[in-house]
């Protein structure tokens, strides 16, 4: 057997002589992130990175071959706390997904981070009515208007969208009506109404006063006096007491 020998080498050499360092075995993964290695040579090394939303929160990034084994320790990802610097504003509380995060708003902001003071929701409509508006924005307004005859009795013409939610009070329509009463019979009572616009005009309210027991038409008409006045004519049957 001259001239012939066998060597066994530790775990730090390798080839038939141990002259040539180990190499090592395939790198360990790691949970939400990937490695990054060309050979498992001596001196070679394996590269870590977390997926996107993950970070390396212990162990090494990068691990060096040295001699059968991988110097350091394995690296761990965990999940970004995307809420750690407070993005939420106004009191939003805010959620940690993964890569991201979620700003859940009160009622008088909007926004990915809470800071656009909120849209309100659709004007209600009212009777008799309507409301105009472009839009209903933050610092939008609605105006609104009675139909011919009646105007606001309550609550605001004007609302302002503030933060979410229209400022004021909904307005109520009522007649715009002035009223007397002629009693042309023991059971019927006639009741004239004569129009807001027409009551703010001095010469045209002289002249009804003039005249408001006399356009007298059928129970329920419409009378007109050209230039003068309309009077909205309402029946009222059996109501002594007015
Ligand atoms: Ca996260």
């Amino acid at each position: 057997m001259a001239n012939e020998y066998s060597c066994t080498c530790n775990s730090q050499w390798s080839d038939s002589n141990c002259y040539t360092p180990a190499p090592c075995s395939t790198p360990g993964e790691v949970s939400q992130g990937t490695r990054s290695f060309s050979d498992t040579n001596h001196a070679s090394n394996v590269t870590y990175s977390c997926n996107a939303g993950y970070e390396i929160t212990s162990g090494d990034a990068t691990l060096t071959c040295n001699h059968g084994s991988w110097t350091g320790s394995l690296p761990t990802c965990e999940d970004i706390d995307e809420c750690a610097n407070n993005p939420c504003q106004n009191s939003g509380k805010c959620s940690n997904l993964v890569n991201a995060y979620r700003c859940t708003c009160n009622s008088q902001w909007t926004g990915t981070n809470c800071d656009t003071p909120a849209p309100c929701s659709t004007p209600s409509e009212i009777s008799q009515g309507s409301g105009t508006y472009s839009d209903t924005l933050h610092g939008s307004t609605v105006t609104f208007a009675c139909i011919s005859g009646y105007e606001i009795k309550s609550g605001d013409a004007s609302r302002t969208c503030s933060y979410g939610s229209w400022n004021g009070s909904q307005p109520t329509c009522g007649g715009n009506l002035q009223m007397s009463s002629i009693r042309i019979s023991p059971r019927m009572i006639i009741l004239l109404f004569l129009t807001k616009a027409i009551q703010n005009d001095a010469n045209s309210a002289t002249k009804y006063k003039r005249m408001r027991y006399k356009p007298l038409c059928k129970p329920g008409c419409m009378f007109k006096q050209p230039r003068i006045l309309q009077l909205h004519m309402h029946i009222s049957m059996g109501r002594e007491e007015l």
